[in-house]
């Protein structure tokens, strides 16, 4: 209707760009002082814990109908920084991924401030030859010369895009047709394996019953026979077997499954094999480490998530393909007209936005390109060397140390142990002890997290309570960080 917005002068820009630069100056030295400094500042919290409510009250969250100036604003962003949890902290060792490497944030930097969708050479010319590039790297250290691969928001949706291109590549026409004059279709993976191959099956309408969990060893790798016994089971059910995923790499005991045994089930069977290699796929850097992917080129497509072990900040997951036939994008391809014209004037085939579900993508290969420039090769590599060096250093002085106990001898850079607090020790064989044990863990967490000195995970598994799960990929962490670390679990579950 004619008359909305009729007395909005339109000569002048609707935006006061130079308070907005301004603003920007001072959220710089912000960034710098409370995000980056204090940050990696060992004497500094790893984070300050309020209960919910208190930190709603304290952060003022309404959105109200003015806006707010710009003293307000900026104390705001100190606020979000100050009672966030400082992920790139010497001594946050929470998650698979940690630490701030500065090159990486300066490529996540730039990636906000282009803001925009590597979907189409014409808005990102220069983020889509990064991100060729990029792949075409992280393909060449799985073994491949040539193959095909896509960005995906996380190592979830890396492996649910495994899952779709291999149900594509055996029944074309589901994509047409849906699921409904498909097999019964059965895909595998190990008790280990992430939780997102039940989310993929779950969305993909091919149903979690049909994920069929193939038995570990005492290690948490996959036994390549308890798979041969499982895919025979399945299809003496009627099932048609599809797609196994093998993980290097698992989420709380870094696990890697035994790839070339699988392939050669996967090669027998002509199933789509997957290799879920979100955390352990940064051993391929590594010529002393990347043994532990033995036969990851004999896979169909591969997950691996730089942001975990390479620091490269949240989020950056490759999914990798083999295939170089344009599979990816007979898969998801619907080539909108407004985006994907044919009729340009250069190589269409650097729109590579229809490889992808998604439409709005991040450019999550600027700053890998940039820190993979700063460090090269070698570089990155020696820091998965280093986090393994520091593991070991870590598993001596557990074995050392009065009350620790390992749950096993890590493989890889999860450290899984139990603090047995005076209280419980010499107590291993009466009935109450583990029930005991695991409330170790979450109470000395509680007291951490109140004391704000670290972050370390912790978890039950199978039958084991819950013991701590330690990681290290920041390559800022020192030898006294982890002495601290020591003292601190000591300290805090002394009874
Ligand atoms: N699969 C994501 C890993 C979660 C974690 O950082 O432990």
């Amino acid at each position: 209707p004619s008359g909305i917005g009729d007395s909005i002068p339109l000569d002048d820009p609707g935006l006061d760009i130079a308070a907005g630069e301004e603003f920007l100056q001072e959220v710089f030295q912000i960034l710098l002082e409370e995000g980056v400094q204090k940050s990696t500042d060992v004497t500094q919290k790893v984070c300050e814990w309020k209960e919910p409510q208190e930190l709603r009250e304290l952060m003022d969250l309404e959105l109200r109908s003015d806006g707010e100036g710009q003293e307000r604003l900026l104390q705001r962003c100190r606020d979000v920084l100050r009672l966030s949890v400082r992920t790139g902290h010497p001594r946050f060792f929470n998650q698979l991924f940690s630490g701030l490497d500065h090159h990486a944030l300066a490529g996540r930097f730039l990636t906000e401030t282009l803001n925009t969708s590597p979907y189409t050479y014409e808005v990102a010319p220069v983020l889509v030859l990064m991100e060729e590039q990029v792949l075409a790297k992280l393909r060449e250290l799985v073994g491949w010369s040539s193959g095909d691969g896509i960005f995906a928001p996380g190592g979830s949706m890396s492996n649910m895009l495994a899952m779709n291109v291999a149900r594509f590549r055996r029944f074309p026409e589901s994509r047409s047709r849906g699921n409904w004059d498909l097999p019964r279709l059965g895909l595998f993976a190990s008790q280990e394996s992430h939780y997102s191959i039940l989310k993929g099956a779950a969305l993909l309408g091919i149903g979690t019953d049909n994920v069929h969990l193939v038995r570990t060893d005492e290690r948490g790798k996959m036994i390549p026979e308890e798979l041969e016994k499982e895919i025979q089971r399945v299809k003496a059910e009627g099932s048609e077997p599809l797609f196994v995923c093998a993980t290097s790499g698992t989420t709380v005991l870094g696990a890697f499954d035994p790839l070339d045994a699988i392939a050669d089930i996967c090669a027998r069977h002509g199933l789509w094999l997957h290799v879920d290699a979100a955390w352990g796929g940064s051993a391929l850097l590594s010529p002393q480490l990347r043994h532990l992917l033995a036969g990851i080129h004999r896979s169909d497509s591969v997950t691996w998530n730089p942001h975990k072990l390479l620091m490269v900040g949240l989020q950056c997951s490759a999914f990798l393909l083999r295939d170089s036939s344009g599979l990816l994008q007979r898969c998801h391809g619907v080539g909108a007209s407004y985006l994907f014209q044919q009729d340009k004037f250069y190589d269409v085939s650097l729109d590579t936005g229809d490889k992808s579900p998604q439409c709005g993508r991040r450019a999550d290969g600027l700053k890998l390109w940039i820190l993979w420039k700063a460090v090269g090769t070698r570089g990155l590599g020696w820091r998965v060397e280093r986090a393994f060096a520091a593991t070991r250093y870590l598993l001596e002085q557990v074995k050392r140390r009065e009350g620790f106990q390992l749950v096993m001898e890590p493989e890889f850079i999860n450290l899984c142990f139990w603090f047995i607090p005076p209280s419980l020790q010499g107590q291993e064989s009466s009935p109450e002890f583990w029930d005991k044990l695991g409330k170790v863990a979450p109470a000395i967490k509680e007291k951490m997290i109140r004391r704000g000195s670290m972050m370390v995970g912790y978890q039950p598994l199978g039958s084991r309570v819950n013991f701590f799960r330690q990681i290290i990929t920041n390559p800022a962490v020192t030898r006294q960080d982890l002495d601290f670390f020591l003292d601190e679990i000591q300290e805090l579950g002394w009874d």
